[in-house]
């Protein structure tokens, strides 16, 4: 599975990070690196999301860089050309998900520059960094994840403002207008995160429509087929140092159907 690894930098620690990492990484680029399969969406980012209960880590790529991922992408990064020194990683702190809420980030490409990470409980370790960047104009995961937040903010000890930024519309499809999460989760009568089975297939149509069949609306890339601005998105993303390939080997991967 070919990703693009999202470099979403540090710009404020969460209350629960901080100040212990912001003293273990003192002078440091601190970036969260989310794996996407949609590098063209981008532009629809309103918050990013970690397992709360998965383990995280402050990986010390180089001399000036620290990624914030799981363990075993910090491994795999490490054979694939992103760290200084092929084949090693040097956990300078380990962190809960838990604790990672609420720090605020960039967002490259983003038409919201900063983003608040938040918990998403369907995060799989054990899949591409366990860091995802969520487009809830385009995922259907996300948007549902994103309204469970909101209705019940205090249960997911979050603050509301966390979750308050507005999808965007970022590509166009004939069949489910400019909003396709959305106006699938209503369509498929999604009440939450939990209903598995519906938000899977809601996935598929998601993918296969925004690909095959979608526009895009925004960026330097508007008016043209996504099956033409997707590689051309991602590569103008990896010239600008906002992101990078990153493959998960082959085995490991943990299929879209699962
Ligand atoms: C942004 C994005 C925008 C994504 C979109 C999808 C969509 P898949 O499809 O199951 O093979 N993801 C990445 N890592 C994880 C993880 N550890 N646990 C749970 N979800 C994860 O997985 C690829 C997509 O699942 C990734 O692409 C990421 O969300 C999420 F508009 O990045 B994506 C219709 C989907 N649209």
């Amino acid at each position: 599975q070919e990703y693009t690894g999202l470099k979403m930098e540090l710009v404020q620690w969460g209350a629960l990070a901080a100040p212990e990492l912001d003293a273990k990484l003192q002078g440091k680029r601190v970036f969260f690196i989310a794996a996407t399969l949609r590098p063209e969406t981008m532009y629809g980012q309103t918050n990013c999301y970690v397992g709360p209960q998965i383990d995280y880590g402050a990986y010390e790529i180089n001399d000036t860089d620290v990624f914030i991922c799981t363990e075993r992408a910090a491994r795999n990064m490490a054979f694939q050309g992103v760290t200084a020194e092929r084949g090693r990683v040097h956990r300078i702190a380990g962190v809960k998900g838990a604790q990672l809420v609420g720090t605020l980030i960039k967002a490259p490409n983003g038409h919201y520059p900063e983003v608040y990470v938040l918990p998403m409980e369907t995060v799989l370790a054990t899949k591409g960094t366990g860091v995802v960047t969520s487009v809830p104009s385009d995922s259907p995961d996300d948007y549902a994840t994103l309204m469970d937040l909101r209705k019940k903010a205090e249960y997911y000890k979050i603050d509301p403002a966390w979750a308050s930024l507005e999808p965007l519309p970022v590509i166009s499809t004939p069949g489910y207008g400019d909003l396709i999460a959305p106006t699938l989760v209503k369509q498929m009568k999604i009440q939450s995160a939990k209903d598995k089975v519906q938000l899977a297939e809601a996935k598929e149509i998601a993918y296969k429509e925004g690909f095959y069949s979608g526009t895009m609306l925004v960026g330097n890339f508007k008016g043209l087929p996504v099956q033409e601005a997707k590689n051309q998105v991602r590569d103008e993303m990896m010239a600008a140092g906002l992101a990078f390939a990153y493959a998960e080997p082959e085995g490991k991967v943990v299929s879209r159907s699962a």
